[in-house]
């Protein structure tokens, strides 16, 4: 697999080679699926370029996640690519990188790009669930003349799975919200869901193993995340996203997740910043909740404190 020039991390090239690394995160920088905004195909190099800056320690988790090893691979050439392509190019890359055992993170890019990772996820086991924090429910059957819009990503989502949670929404469309009360879709506005956040970690719960996560950072409050194609107000703090977050690496066993809608701007540092730390803090809830029996762990400094 050929490696960017750049790691995410910045990482010494001892914990960033493929063949070694736990972790494995894929740019893909494709904004063929939106219908406003744009920028989402500079996110990624935006992101790697943030990570630079974090802390390897993770404060909350008390350890260093890096450790694992996080390689970055080369984004692929998007240019121009049609949506069907883009679905067959993320869909071989997510397959060949889950074949080699690897925990896979997609940096995004729009949102069309989750249903090749999902598919491919869901092709190794069909008891996939998914996920998905977004300020849009995302359930409409095709958007613009296009089943592969990024609107219409939990309607491809939902053909392969029924289990599904969504939660965060502050922008529904009237079909879709006849949709949700019609097949009983579990979807937990942000209102709904910051009046009881515990009606959703029941549902979470209830569904069956394994679990991949789609986050679509207009999920944020615009206080976090800033830049994106179709912002909503109202979204989650940061404290809440980690609450949330950790709830679900706590109850289930996540098996991969991608981060999607960001879009880069000159104007604004303190998005990809949160991005890459959202990533970093995402590893380390993997890695401190994963049974350590079954990372084969390589270094024994990762683990200085056992899983509560
Ligand atoms: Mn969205």
């Amino acid at each position: 697999m050929q490696l960017n020039d750049k790691s995410y991390l910045d990482l010494e090239a001892e914990f960033c080679q493929y063949e070694s690394a736990k972790v494995v995160i894929l740019p893909f920088p494709y904004e063929g699926g939106i219908s406003s905004g744009g920028g989402t195909g500079e996110a990624p190099a935006a992101v790697i370029e943030a990570s630079a800056q974090l802390e390897f320690y993770d404060e909350i988790l008390k350890f260093e996640p890096y450790r694992a090893g996080i390689a970055t691979l080369a984004p692929p050439d998007l240019n121009g690519m049609s949506p069907e392509r883009m679905f067959d190019t993320i869909y071989a890359l997510a397959r060949r990188v889950l074949a080699d055992g690897k925990f896979l993170i997609v940096v995004g890019g729009d949102h069309s790009i989750s249903s090749g990772y999902c598919q491919a996820l869901f092709e190794k086991d069909h008891s996939l669930s998914v996920v998905q924090i977004d300020a849009h429910s995302d359930l409409r059957d095709s958007y613009l003349g296009s089943k592969l819009s990024h609107a219409s990503i939990m309607s491809r989502v939902r053909e392969m799975t029924k289990n599904t949670l969504q939660v965060g929404m502050r922008a529904i469309s009237r079909e879709e919200a006849e949709l949700i009360e019609q097949e009983k879709i579990p979807v937990f506005t942000m209102t709904e869901y910051r009046k009881d956040p515990e009606a959703a970690i029941t549902i979470l719960k209830r569904l069956p193993n394994p679990v991949f996560i789609t986050l679509d950072v207009d999920a944020f409050d615009w206080s976090v995340i800033w830049s994106t194609g179709t912002p909503e107000p109202g979204g989650f703090t940061w404290d809440e996203m980690m609450a949330f977050l950790t709830a679900i690496f706590q109850h289930k066993q996540v098996v991969g997740f991608d981060v999607v809608e960001l879009s880069a701007s000159p104007f604004d540092r303190n998005s990809p910043h949160a991005v890459a730390k959202l990533i970093y803090r995402m590893i380390g809830l993997w890695l401190h909740y994963q049974p350590a029996s079954a990372l084969d762990l390589i270094d024994p400094c990762l683990f200085p404190h056992q899983p509560a």
